[in-house]
């Protein structure tokens, strides 16, 4: 059984141990993207160990259409097929099946669609979802949702997020079907359920009531940062985190930008996962502490100083600016790699800010000199 101690309360911010058979994370935390059991920008796992990287996540959608999650069952689970030891959580594929693949039907027993690969028709309900993350061995499965369109009406969301609690319900007899099976590699596979209700502040709270009672390991909010304003989000997060339990996990889908988690974390989630650094990264969008910067920029061409001055990253400790701006304009892979490298590490650093803020007390005055200074823009 996992095992999460809440160490310190700063006003609503939480910091926190959760304690997994893959080890201990430390909260708050930001979670490493893998979609397909791979960072994005040519990261290794070796990588991963020097930017202060604790928990990778991958999706179940991906990894399901290829290579297969039977092949990786048999290659003993995504822990030995990727070779990383530490935990790793999985999407449901839900979110993905609804952003990604072409047309798609959603029924009670789950949703048809079709491979965004090869076009082939596909099935995924809660079973399906559970089995698949049950054979990826992951430390941590997402229950299988419907994330609904920011703009959707009461109603339609009202029946939605119904059906996802009967998903969840699915979800949870499955796992505790899966984890009593011999052939099952991660016996202790943990589920978290998923909060939806998109910006309807009566749908949201009514939801987060009824999954609490579900004793869960963990909690997610999900359907947001959506298309909806950051305002919303806030607003959401302050009506519906109060209503999830606080001695469990608490984790925001899919956020997001620094003073995203910033504000976050002030109202109770100590769970992150966002494309922005890696994605940011191959386009040459680099995070400092003063902002954003783009280095394909002409004035970094020849700025010998690294991307942040005094950042202890793999790529600051050792290359230029002008260096890094010279391999992504000659789309040499390495230039893609040092920006995802700085990026994640600038994430995975910041968590650790927030963490030695909580634990100091001061929470309140390091988020607003981190979101000041961070809007000053860069030198
Ligand atoms: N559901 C799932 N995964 C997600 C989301 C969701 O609502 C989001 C929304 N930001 C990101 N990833 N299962
Ligand atoms: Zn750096």
């Amino acid at each position: 059984m996992a095992e999460y101690k809440l160490l310190k309360k700063d006003g609503n911010a939480k910091r926190a141990e959760f304690h997994t058979v893959h080890g201990v994370i430390q909260t708050p935390v930001f979670m490493n993207v893998g979609t397909a059991a791979a960072i994005k920008g040519a990261v290794s796992t070796e990588d991963l160990e020097q930017i202060k990287t604790q928990v990778e996540l991958s999706n179940t959608y991906h990894l399901h259409v290829r290579p297969g999650d039977d092949l990786i069952y048999e290659m003993g689970g995504l822990h030995k097929f990727m070779s990383w030891n530490k935990p790793i959580l999985t999407d449901s594929g839900g979110f993905q099946v609804f952003s990604l693949a072409g047309l798609r039907k959603i029924k009670e027993e789950g949703v048809y669609f079709n491979s965004h690969i090869d076009g082939r028709k596909i099935f995924m309900g809660p079973e399906e979802s559970m089995q698949i993350q049950s054979n990826l061995a992951s430390t941590i499965a997402m229950a299988f949702d419907e994330c609904p369109s920011s703009v959707a009406d009461h109603t339609y969301v009202q029946n939605s997020v119904d059906r996802t609690t009967r998903w969840l319900e699915r979800c949870k007899t499955e796992m505790n079907r899966l984890n009593g099976l011999e052939r099952t590699i991660n016996k202790e596979q943990l589920l978290f359920g998923i909060n939806q209700g998109a910006v309807y502040e009566d749908i949201r709270i009514d939801h987060a009531k009824r999954i609490s009672e579900m004793e869960l390991d963990g909690y997610a909010v999900g359907g947001l940062a959506v298309g909806e304003t950051h305002e919303e989000m806030y607003h959401i997060l302050d009506v519906t985190v109060p209503h999830l339990p606080e001695n469990k996990p608490t984790y925001l889908m899919g956020v997001g930008t620094p003073a995203n988690i910033l504000e976050a974390v002030d109202r109770g989630v100590d769970f992150f996962d966002c494309v922005y650094p890696t994605r940011n990264g191959r386009h040459g969008h680099v995070y400092t502490n003063q902002g954003k910067i783009n280095l394909f920029n002409q004035k970094y061409a020849k700025d010998a100083r690294p991307i942040e001055e005094g950042c202890q990253c793999p790529t600051c400790r050792r290359y230029s600016r002008a260096y890094i701006r010279h391999l992504l304009k000659a789309k040499e892979m390495l230039g893609m790699r040092l920006t995802v490298l700085h990026n994640l590490y600038f994430y995975n650093t910041m968590m650790e800010e927030i963490r030695d803020a909580i634990d100091a007390g001061r929470y309140q005055s390091y988020k607003e000199e981190k979101l000041y200074r961070m809007a000053q823009g860069p030198q």
